[in-house]
């Protein structure tokens, strides 16, 4: 039998496959209900197929993706759902969205080749990201997709945008599989995860795989440990009587719009890290900056050095020798290397954005996250299958969730005053553990609680964090659901036909 990940994406003929049953599957056929009739209503014409993505919540593995580390995730029931046609008459994309008030209408040319105005940031971009992503993969497979058509798409997500929660990796691929289906192509799992996440990445963000390898290879009922290179996922069983909770902190992060000074100014840190580290380690500076991208790239020469000199596995001995406390400037980092930063580091747009505004790198700090945090995933995983009571696993879990968190907040600094609050008010009321989930910077906190308390964690939370928030008028009362919420592991992407 193929393995799940080699299989293509379903494609089902009723919604129950997807969304269950019960109230989700009610509420999911009034979405598609209403899809149609607006698509007919836009487009007067009734969509070909839908494609619907999940979001996802990073349960443990923060900004190690793009270091080639593994990660936990597990998709949420907050998706998005792209109803396409092809429109053979005219060359023109149209991607409209059910929230036609907030999103209004983008207009792009049919030319797989454009490209995308970074400067000029609008929410239609990240269709044209997975339409990039379309051509290029039917051209590297050879499958002949005839001349660019027009197409009409309507967008309807529900997945919170800029909260940590992948509402931009749910947008790509059901944007990618909406157009492989409207072409009636479809490919197999891995190789659509490694795709939409390169083709997410015309977006500016250089972002790692673990949102897109997720939202197409979930399963429900289980997370996932996501490997890279090849991407891979393994069922993870989560013990029973624990439940996580899904809570914002309302400070929204808009990562396309601060990538330089966030998220790519620490791809770059790490990056620099890895490079100092090899060259410090005794690797040649011109074979460094050539072959060291990653700091899993150097993980093998910090751990020989560790095991000769302090008879020990751990990688961050290493870093404590070789990369000092201090912030680095960038002629600090260039005695070590030999080159100007912005000469190695010129093959790329979004670092040369970096190099521009960053004042100083901390490199230390970074790699000592990276390399403790990408242990912990394991130390989760193995806490998962170990023969641990079910109610100790979970208490190690949530430690381990603690460690993520703390190490995210004072190594990586991508929290913010928010996310800190929330975090602690989890904790004092009695979460197992709880830490940042995403990016961070913003977005949404993820709690491990002991399901009995559920209810009332949840009722805590609205008195802790949000009741000042409603009376300062910032989220209004009926809403709270959509910003803290209980979640179990769901489905990964689909294609649907009626
Ligand atoms: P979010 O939280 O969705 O912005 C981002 C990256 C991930 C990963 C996490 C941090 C994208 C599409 N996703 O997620 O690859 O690096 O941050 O762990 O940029
Ligand atoms: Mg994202």
């Amino acid at each position: 039998m193929a393995k799940h990940e080699e299989l293509p994406i379903p494609i089902y003929d009723n919604l129950e496959f997807v969304y269950g049953d019960g109230s989700a599957l009610e509420e999911a056929q009034l979405r598609f209900d209403h899809l149609k009739s607006k698509f007919f209503e836009v487009f007067k014409h009734h969509p070909q197929v839908f494609a619907r993505s999940p979001g996802r919540v990073n349960l443990i593995g923060e900004h190690i993706d793009y270091e080639g580390y593994s990660v936990l995730p597990m998709a949420i029931r907050q998706d998005t759902i792209v109803a396409i046609r092809k429109n053979e008459a005219e060359k023109v994309l149209r991607i409209a969205n059910v929230d036609g008030e907030k999103y209004s209408v983008c207009t792009y040319p049919a030319d797989p080749l454009q490209e995308i105005d970074l400067k000029n940031h609008k929410w239609g971009h990240y269709f044209i990201c997975g339409y990039k992503g379309f051509y290029d993969y039917a051209k590297l497979k050879g499958v002949d997709v005839g001349e660019p058509v027009g197409l009409d798409v309507l967008v309807d997500g529900t997945v919170p945008t800029g909260s940590g929660l992948s509402s931009s990796a749910a947008f790509v691929c059901s944007s990618t599989i909406a157009i492989m289906a409207a072409f009636d192509v479809n490919f197999p799992k891995k190789e659509l995860a490694q795709v939409t996440c390169d083709c997410e990445r015309h977006i500016g963000t250089q972002s790692g795989g673990m949102d897109q390898a997720i939202s197409v290879m979930a399963k429900t009922g289980f997370a996932e440990l996501i490997d890279f290179n090849p991407i891979r996922a393994t069922d993870v069983q989560l013990p029973a009587g624990g439940t996580f909770v899904i809570a914002h902190s309302l400070a929204e992060s808009q990562k396309a719009v601060t990538a330089a000074t966030n998220y790519n100014n620490r791809v770059v840190e790490c990056r620099l890290a890895s490079i100092v580290l090899a060259i410090k380690l005794g690797m040649d500076p011109k074979e460094a900056i050539s072959k060291v991208n990653t700091l899993s790239d150097v993980e093998g020469l910090c751990v020989s050095f560790a095991r000769s000199i302090h008879n020990s596995s751990d990688p961050v001995l290493a870093v404590k020798e070789y990369l000092k406390e201090e912030p680095y400037t960038a002629e600090e980092i260039e005695e070590v290397t030999g080159e100007k930063l912005t000469s190695f580091l010129n093959n790329n747009a979004a670092y040369l954005e970096v190099l521009k505004v960053a004042k100083q790198y901390k490199l230390h700090q970074r790699a000592a996250h990276v390399y403790s945090e990408a242990k912990r995933v394991h130390a989760f995983k193995d806490v998962v299958s170990s023969d641990l009571s079910d109610e100790d696993k979970l208490k190690r879990l949530g430690d381990l969730m603690n460690e993520s968190h703390h190490s995210c907040s004072v190594l990586y600094e991508c929290s913010c005053p928010e996310l800190e609050e929330l975090v602690n008010i989890c904790r004092n009321n009695g979460a197992l553990g709880a830490r940042l989930t995403g990016a961070g910077w913003g977005g949404c906190a993820v709690a491990l609680v002991k399901e009995n308390i559920v209810p009332q964690f949840i009722l805590n939370l609205k008195e802790c964090f949000y009741q000042s928030r409603i009376d300062k008028g910032l989220i209004e009362k009926n809403d709270l659901g959509l910003y803290v919420f209980a979640s179990k592991p769901s489905s990964g992407a689909a294609i649907l036909k009626f």
